[in-house]
C-alpha cells in the first residue's frame, strides 16, 4: 500500500472544476483566497468542467494530461485541487502528474494548522492532520520529514508519524486524551458562568465575513481582524454591558466554509460548544458577497452538523457600506422579535441598533416579578446584583428583602433550581 509521494512545495498549479450541481460545486474565487491564506505562489489555474466524478482521477484523463503540462511548463511544485478527492484519487493523480497533490481538505487544514495559536487549538489542528494522514498514509512521510515548510506538510504530524499507524493511533489516542481534559476544563467555567446568570452571545458565521471586528466594536477589544480566511481558531470570550439586558458574554468562533473537513468539525467539537451553549447566535453574513445566499445556507448546515439548530439565531447582514442602500435597518417577526439587523461593522453603522436588537432578543421571554429572601440568602441577592437584574429593592425590619427584577425567563428557571427557590418566595406579575 506504501509508495513514495512527491515532495511538494510553494509554486502551485490550482484545478478548479464546474460540476452543474450545487452539491459538488466550489466556488473558484474562495479558492483562491484560500490558496493566498495559504501564502502559495500561483503558476498556473486550470480551469474546466465536469458533469461527474471519474473514480480514477477524479477528473477525466484530458484534463490530469492538461495539468501535467502545465506542472512541466511553469516548473510547479505542487497541485492543488479545489475538490475533496479519495485517497486513492490522489494518489493516482499524483502519480500520474508526477507532482504533490493537495485536495482542499488538505489546504484547509494547512491553514487551520497555520493559524492555531493557542495549546488547545494547535492539538485540535494535529489531531484532524492525522486522521486526515492516516488515510493517507506513505513511506513518502520520512524523507518529507526533513523537508521543511511546503505546503500540506507543515505543521505537527510528521515527526511523530514514521509511517508506523500503530504509532499514530498512539498520537491520536494521546491528543484526544489531552483535548478532553481542557474540554472538562472549560466546562467547569461554562458552568460557571451558567450558575451566575450570565447569558451567553456566540458570534457565528462564514470565515471572513467580519465576526472578529464586530467583536472587537462591542467589547472594545483587539483581537485579529483581517482580509485572510480562518483569521480566527481559538474562541475568545469577553463580558459585556448591554442597556436593559446587563451583563453577559460574548463568544468570537472559528469562522466556517463550504464543505468544512469532517476532521475538523469532529477535532473542533469542544471549541464549538461555546456555539452550543449560547442563549443567542449573532450569524454574521458578509452581504457584499454577491454569493452569500449560499454561505448562509453553509453555515446552517455546520450548526446543524454541531447541534446548535435549535437556539435563537439574530441575523447580521455585515458590510453593507459596500452596498448602494448602506443605511441600518432591523427586520422583524409577525410576533415583533428582531430576526436580521443590517450594519457595517468597520463604519460602526448601525451598531445601537445590533444591541437593541440583542437585548431584546434576550428579553423577549423575560422574568418579571417579586423574589422574597431571607438575611441567609445574600448570595441570590449577589447574583442578581452581578446580572443587573434588579429594578428596586426593599428591607423589613427581619431583614428579608423584597426585590424586584426583570430577567430571561430561563435565567429565573436556573436560579430557582439552583438556590431552591420556594414557590412562595416569589411572584411574577
Ligand atoms: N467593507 C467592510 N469590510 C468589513 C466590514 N466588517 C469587516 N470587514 C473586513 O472583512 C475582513 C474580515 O474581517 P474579520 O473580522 O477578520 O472576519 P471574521 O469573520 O472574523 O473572519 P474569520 O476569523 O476568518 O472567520 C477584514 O478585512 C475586515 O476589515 C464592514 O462592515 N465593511
Ligand atoms: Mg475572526
Amino acid at each position: 500500500m506504501f509508495f513514495e509521494r512527491e515532495k511538494g512545495g510553494e509554486s502551485a498549479v490550482l484545478v478548479h472544476l464546474d460540476f452543474n450541481n450545487d452539491k459538488e460545486n466550489e466556488n473558484a474565487e474562495e479558492f483562491l483566497t484560500l490558496v493566498q491564506s495559504a501564502n502559495l505562489e500561483v503558476a498556473d489555474f486550470v480551469k474546466g468542467k465536469s458533469n461527474f466524478i471519474h473514480p480514477h482521477f477524479f477528473m477525466g484523463t484530458g484534463k490530469a494530461d492538461e495539468i501535467y503540462n502545465s506542472v512541466v511548463a511553469t516548473n510547479a511544485n505542487v497541485v492543488i485541487i479545489n475538490h475533496t478527492l479519495s485517497p486513492t484519487q490522489e494518489r493516482n493523480l499524483e502519480a500520474h502528474i508526477k507532482c504533490r497533490v493537495i485536495d482542499r481538505t488538505g489546504l484547509i487544514l494547512d491553514i487551520f494548522a497555520k493559524r492555531a495559536k493557542t495549546f488547545e487549538g494547535k492539538l485540535q489542528v494535529e489531531l484532524a492532520q492525522l486522521q486526515h494522514i492516516s488515510t493517507r498514509l506513505v513511506r513518502g512521510w520520512q524523507h518529507l520529514e526533513r523537508q521543511k515548510g511546503g505546503i500540506g506538510l507543515r505543521g505537527p504530524g510528521e515527526k511523530q508519524l514514521e509511517t508506523d499507524r500503530r504509532l499514530l493511533r498512539n498520537r491520536v489516542s494521546t491528543l484526544k486524551k489531552r483535548l478532553d481534559k481542557i474540554k472538562k476544563q472549560r466546562e467547569v467555567s461554562r458552568n460557571y458562568r451558567k450558575k451566575s446568570l450570565i447569558q451567553q452571545v456566540s458570534l457565528v458565521g462564514y470565515t471572513n465575513a467580519g465576526k472578529s471586528t464586530l467583536f472587537n466594536l462591542l467589547t472594545g477589544d483587539q483581537v485579529l481582524a483581517e482580509d485572510r480566511l480562518f483569521a480566527t481558531l481559538d474562541p475568545t470570550i469577553r463580558k459585556i454591558d448591554l442597556p436593559n439586558i446587563g451583563r453577559l458574554t460574548i463568544a468570537d468562533t472559528v469562522g466556517f466554509i463550504r464543505h468544512l473537513p469532517h476532521a475538523l468539525i469532529d477535532s473542533f467539537k469542544a471549541t464549538l460548544e461555546e456555539v452550543c451553549q449560547a442563549d443567542l447566535l449573532l450569524h454574521i453574513i458578509d452581504y457584499s458577497n454577491e454569493d452569500f445566499h449560499s454561505c448562509v445556507e453553509q453555515v446552517h448546515l455546520v450548526l446543524q452538523e454541531i447541534g446548535a439548530d435549535h437556539i435563537q439565531v439574530l441575523e447580521v447582514l455585515n458590510k453593507i457600506d459596500v452596498k448602494g442602500d448602506s443605511t441600518p435597518k432591523i427586520k422583524r417577526n409577525e410576533m415583533g422579535v428582531p430576526v436580521q439587523v443590517s450594519i457595517s461593522a468597520t463604519e460602526h453603522n448601525g451598531i445601537q441598533l445590533l444591541e437593541q436588537c440583542i437585548s431584546e432578543c434576550l428579553t423577549k421571554n423575560s422574568w418579571f416579578g417579586n423574589i422574597t429572601l431571607n438575611p441567609s440568602q445574600g448570595k441570590v441577592r449577589a447574583l442578581l446584583h452581578e446580572k443587573k437584574s434588579i429594578i428596586k429593592e426593599q428591607i423589613d425590619n427581619l431583614g428579608n428583602v423584597t426585590i424586584t427584577v426583570k430577567m430571561p425567563k430561563i435565567d429565573f428557571e436556573i436560579l430557582k433550581a439552583n438556590e431552591n427557590l420556594t414557590e412562595d418566595s416569589y411572584e411574577r406579575f
